[in-house]
């Protein structure tokens, strides 16, 4: 391991220290996974609260959830945070004493391992329900042969406003990260047709499996969707848009979803710049782009006749031999 320490080389910690000197800050967040001893370590060395890019993923959710179920996800994820740290944390909590057999260290972790797990059958209980109801929900809307699309992407690459300017909804919208944490469903008539469409929670370059894991309940209304639009920020460097798009990929892959359903639309861009777009399409070897501002209302209307075009097809097959696989899939 790097820097085993500290997560930080020598030498960044000693300048961590020298500028706490001269200002005021109360919290050190370091954009890496550390383990609990580097962050004890850090905090002993720095007098200042550390926080790791998990812990702060998990504080940001738990900021912005407002569905129960969406809480009780970032729950199972914040046990499954805490539960390899149990051990090491009992030891630095009771300093020396290694958490030995019958010492007061074994105690705290037996207890610790416990409650943790006993929480998390409880949180696996609940988010088990929900599923079932929404499973049941789900299969209703299968029955009524209604198309689902969903809107996946990274965190504030503009997919509750492209949902909101696609149903007319006024679901919020921020430039903060992580706004959606619950999935919405609602439908809408594309081509003469009654089509549903789901919006719902971002993803993020080096998201931990565990955290996929954790949302899998509510992202597999994506799995489970006829189509997949992937939205992409353009207003961003390429770059930018390259690491988002490939880590995306990686979720969705992850989360095996069928390549064939995902359709990449380019979002904002009103705010892009022509030059960077093209030479993104270039390097990710994009063919046919669509491209979108639902701020200003352009390429809505087109982008509402590619998702006719995808779905369509869907629909024919539906009446014959595609219903049966379907259900299969979802009970
Ligand atoms: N200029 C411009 N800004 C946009 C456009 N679409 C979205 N935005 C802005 O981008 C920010 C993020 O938009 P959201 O719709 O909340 O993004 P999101 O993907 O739902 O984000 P999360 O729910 O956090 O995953 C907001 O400040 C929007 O106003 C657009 O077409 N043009
Ligand atoms: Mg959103």
């Amino acid at each position: 391991m790097k820097h085993p320490r500290y997560g930080l080389g020598s030498g960044k910690v000693e300048e961590i220290k020298e500028f706490l000197q001269h200002t005021k800050y109360e919290q050190i967040i370091v954009d890496e996974h550390m383990t609990p001893k580097q962050i004890y370590n850090l905090e002993k060395t720095t007098g200042v609260k550390v926080v790791d890019r998990e812990r702060l993923i998990l504080d940001l959710f738990y900021l912005r959830s407002t569905t129960s179920e969406a809480k009780l996800q970032i729950q199972l994820a914040e046990i499954k945070y805490e539960l390899p740290r149990v051990r090491e944390n009992a030891r630095l909590l009771i300093g020396s004493e290694r958490p030995g057999k019958g010492g007061s260290g074994e105690y705290i972790v037996d207890v610790k391992f416990r409650d943790l797990k006993r929480r998390m059958a409880f949180i696996l209980e609940k988010l088990a329900e929900s599923k079932r109801k929404r499973d049941l929900y789900h299969n209703q809307r299968v029955e009524d042969r209604m198309p689902i699309v969903s809107l996946v992407g990274y965190t504030s690459s503009g997919k509750t406003t492209l949902f909101n300017s696609l149903t007319l909804e006024r679901n919020e919208t921020s430039e903060n990260l992580f706004t959606t944490l619950s999935t919405t469903t609602r439908s809408l008539i594309i081509g003469g047709r009654k089509l549903l469409l789901t919006d719902t929670v971002g993803f993020i370059r080096r998201l931990p499996t565990y955290m996929i894991e954790a949302f899998k309940s509510t992202l597999e209304e994506s799995l489970q969707a006829d189509m997949i639009i992937l939205l992409i920020d353009s207003s961003e460097s390429v770059d930018e848009i390259k690491v988002k798009y490939y880590s995306c990929l990686n979720v969705l892959e992850e989360l095996k979803v069928d390549k064939e359903k995902i359709v990449i639309v380019f979002s904002k861009i009103d705010k892009a710049e022509f030059d960077n777009v093209r030479r993104a399409f270039t390097e990710l070897k994009i063919v046919d782009p669509v491209l979108v501002s639902p701020k200003s209302g352009y390429g809505i209307s087109k982008l509402r006749k590619s998702i006719s075009r995808k779905i369509y097809p869907v629909l024919k097959d539906m009446d014959s031999s595609i219903i049966p696989e379907i259900s299969n899939k979802v009970v």
